[in-house]
């Protein structure tokens, strides 16, 4: 008999193929955002669960769910699971890092790049039929190129928007992170480490690649905005709660910070009602990691490590590989 897995949001057809050649497979045909109790009804007999971000998985739903082996999420991210708990039950985590490094690195700075140059503000404009007119000063922005490009938050994904603003636009890049990288890799990176008080302070522009936890939670609030140049863009294409969205549209109301690029929001798909009526801020649904290529290279990789591990007792990208050992 085959085992059984859900996948518990809509993914690319193909990758449904895939997963019924291994598995006996449940889907979310309507693609509904299931409640917990709605996630526990359809998990409650499986083996395995293919997962993306929006779905929770926690100590409620893994003692709802005993048979449950292993969840694959189809997001290098993986702040919706619980991991110590499953951990605690013996149920491996996945994630799809590496496949969605360069996509998302291109996204940050396309992100920058409409944010500094008021793109989005400007288009608006435009289609509104306002432009009658050239103006010395119209959607005047910011530089990229020669400007200081902040990082906070230099894992592989910031490694390689530093790359990006190094070596295409001469930018002079510094960064904060948790640990330093080693020497070869910052001279790589063309990046210098500084606290991150002087992160705040020095950037022309800062982009947010960390990844959530309680630990990074508003790890820009009003304090952090304050210490940021008034002629200053922020980039958030983290997590929602990484910033702290309401202190966020209130500096952007009083100009004390020029302008922000969103991909994620706290609470999302909801968005902070201040972040919509600010005009200094582009927005966009987290879609940092969406090419097409992408987005197939990620449900491939979380289908394998599906495939892995009832194949083979082991995943190909362990959240909590201590699990197969016990
Ligand atoms: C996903 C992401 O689109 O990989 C991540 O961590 O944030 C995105 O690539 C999202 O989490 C859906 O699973």
């Amino acid at each position: 008999m085959k085992p059984k897995i859900l996948v518990a949001r809509a993914v690319f057809p193909e990758t449904i193929a895939y997963l019924s050649q291994h598995f006996d497979v449940e889907t979310n045909p309507s693609d509904e955002a299931w409640t917990g109790a709605q996630l526990v009804e359809h998990l409650r007999d499986k083996d395995g669960a293919f997962t993306t971000g929006s779905v929770r998985i926690d100590d409620e739903v893994l003692a709802a769910c005993p048979k449950l082996k292993i969840c694959a999420n189809m997001a290098v991210g993986y702040n919706n699971f619980d991991i110590d708990a499953m951990s605690a039950r013996g149920v491996l985590g996945t994630n799809t890092p590496d496949v969605l490094t360069e996509t998302t690195a291109d996204f940050g700075f396309a992100l920058l790049m409409a944010t500094a140059r008021r793109l989005t503000e400007s288009e608006h404009y435009l289609r509104a039929g306002k432009w009658n007119k050239w103006s010395y000063d119209m959607f005047a922005g910011s530089d990229i190129h020669g400007a200081t490009l902040g990082i906070l938050g230099m894992g592989r994904i910031g490694q390689g928007i530093a790359k990006r603003g190094a070596y295409g636009f001469g930018m002079k890049v510094i960064y904060h992170n948790r640990s330093r990288l080693d020497a070869a890799m910052e001279a790589e990176c063309k990046a210098r480490y500084v606290s991150k008080e002087e992160l705040l302070k020095t950037a022309d522009h800062l982009v947010l690649v960390l990844p959530y936890s309680a630990a990074s939670h508003h790890s820009i609030g009003a304090a952090e905005l304050a210490q940021m140049k008034p002629t200053a863009t922020l980039v958030n294409i983290a997590r929602g709660g990484i910033v702290d969205d309401a202190a966020l549209a209130q500096a952007l109301c009083e100009k004390r910070i020029a302008a922000a690029g969103l991909d994620v929001f706290e609470g999302e798909p909801k968005v902070h009602a201040d972040l919509l009526t600010v005009p200094n801020v582009v927005l966009t649904p987290h879609i940092a990691s969406s090419s097409v290529p992408t987005r197939k290279a990620m449900a491939k990789l979380a289908a394998d490590n599906l495939i892995e591990f009832f194949s083979k007792g082991r995943g190909l990208t362990p959240l909590n590989p201590q699990v197969l050992k016990a």
